[in-house]
């Protein structure tokens, strides 16, 4: 593994921000909660087959004046966290920050100046916290050609078609936030099976690998790219959700963990974890050289739900009696 990776193996806990229009629908659409329990909030407008136009009109409810990024970086900075990883596109296929490519993006949605993924990156920089975005880039529900519901919802896509949306919307939006906004320490991509089971061809993803090798060559990419945790192609390997590290292995691993059960807000989450598991679940990682990268999920005025600050704190303060610098 090269040395770039040092600085991750060393940061041990770090923070997940699952933040997008889904956040503003808190679990609940039009009086009906989520379709099918136990799924996740974030994924309500496929479970709930919401239109792309009537979920845009969710960027609405975002509550400008109380939206501080620079809030949640503090909030990992007193939990112990040494990096930030935040949803720039999730499967739903809105870009947060103020992209270039298409209309489909908070900011262009919501009517608003203001880029959330340039202040997060900023307050970053300020308080010297590593930086990295998550981007959904297998399934996007909005554009007609990606990945996989929307092969349910609009028939079957065909590989020059599946490539049109790579080339059009994944690449062009990865050069914007790979070129835009600074140092990005992470790309954290998100499909949970190998490419040889997607529609992706290994060139694609490849090219993925090229952009952000030239663009940010100090930036580490997770295995749920898709390809293989070898040092050419990914630097890490994140591991199923909530699951754990079981055995030592040689290379940089994470686990991507939840406080509740949904990652982005959900007004009817029930499933909040314990101060005491979430300890054993960093120090179980850490015991087996892996990291914990622990989500919140704020609201549309961008707020934390309590039990998540609460609990980030009793382990902050844990850590700075007794965890090492
Ligand atoms: C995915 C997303 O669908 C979800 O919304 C969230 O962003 C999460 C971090 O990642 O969900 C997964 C992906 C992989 C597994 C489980 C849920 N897995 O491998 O067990």
């Amino acid at each position: 593994q090269s040395p770039h990776t040092d600085w991750f193996e060393d940061a041990r806990f770090g923070m997940f921000i699952h933040w997008g229009l889904y956040s503003a629908a808190e679990g609940m659409w039009k009086g009906e909660k989520l379709r099918y329990i136990n799924n996740y909030a974030e994924w309500i407008r496929y479970r709930n087959r919401i239109s792309k136009e009537e979920y845009g009109q969710l960027a609405k409810r975002f509550v400008w004046d109380k939206i501080n990024p620079e809030e949640w970086v503090l909030l990992a900075k007193k939990a112990g966290m040494k990096y930030i990883i935040v949803t720039s596109k999730h499967h739903d296929g809105v870009a947060l920050w103020d992209t270039k490519v298409g209309e489909y993006s908070l900011p262009k949605l919501a009517g608003t100046r203001r880029d959330v993924i340039r202040e997060i990156a900023d307050a970053c920089r300020k308080h010297n916290m590593k930086l990295g975005f998550y981007y959904s880039h297998w399934i996007d529900w909005e554009h007609p050609y990606a990945w996989d519901h929307n092969q349910e919802l609009t028939g079957h896509v065909t590989d020059e078609q599946f490539d049109e949306y790579w080339q059009e919307k994944a690449i062009p939006q990865l050069r914007e936030l790979l070129t835009d906004y600074g140092d990005i320490s992470i790309m954290w991509f998100d499909m949970w099976i190998p490419y040889q089971h997607s529609i992706f061809k290994k060139q694609q993803l490849e090219q993925a690998v090229a952009l952000i090798r030239e663009l940010q060559p100090n930036c580490l990419i997770n295995s749920r790219l898709g390809l293989p945790t070898d040092a050419r192609y990914v630097d890490f390997e994140t591991l199923g959700d909530n699951q754990f590290g079981s055995s030592y292995v040689e290379h940089p691993w994470e686990t991507p963990g939840t406080i509740a059960h949904s990652w982005g807000y959900n007004g009817q989450e029930k499933e909040w974890k314990s101060t005491a598991q979430l300890f054993e679940s960093l120090i179980s990682n850490v015991a087996l050289n892996g990291n914990f990268t622990l989500n919140i999920g704020p609201r549309a005025d961008g707020s934390v739900p309590y039990e998540s600050i609460s609990r980030l704190n009793d382990i902050g303060s844990w850590l700075s009696k007794y965890g090492e610098a």
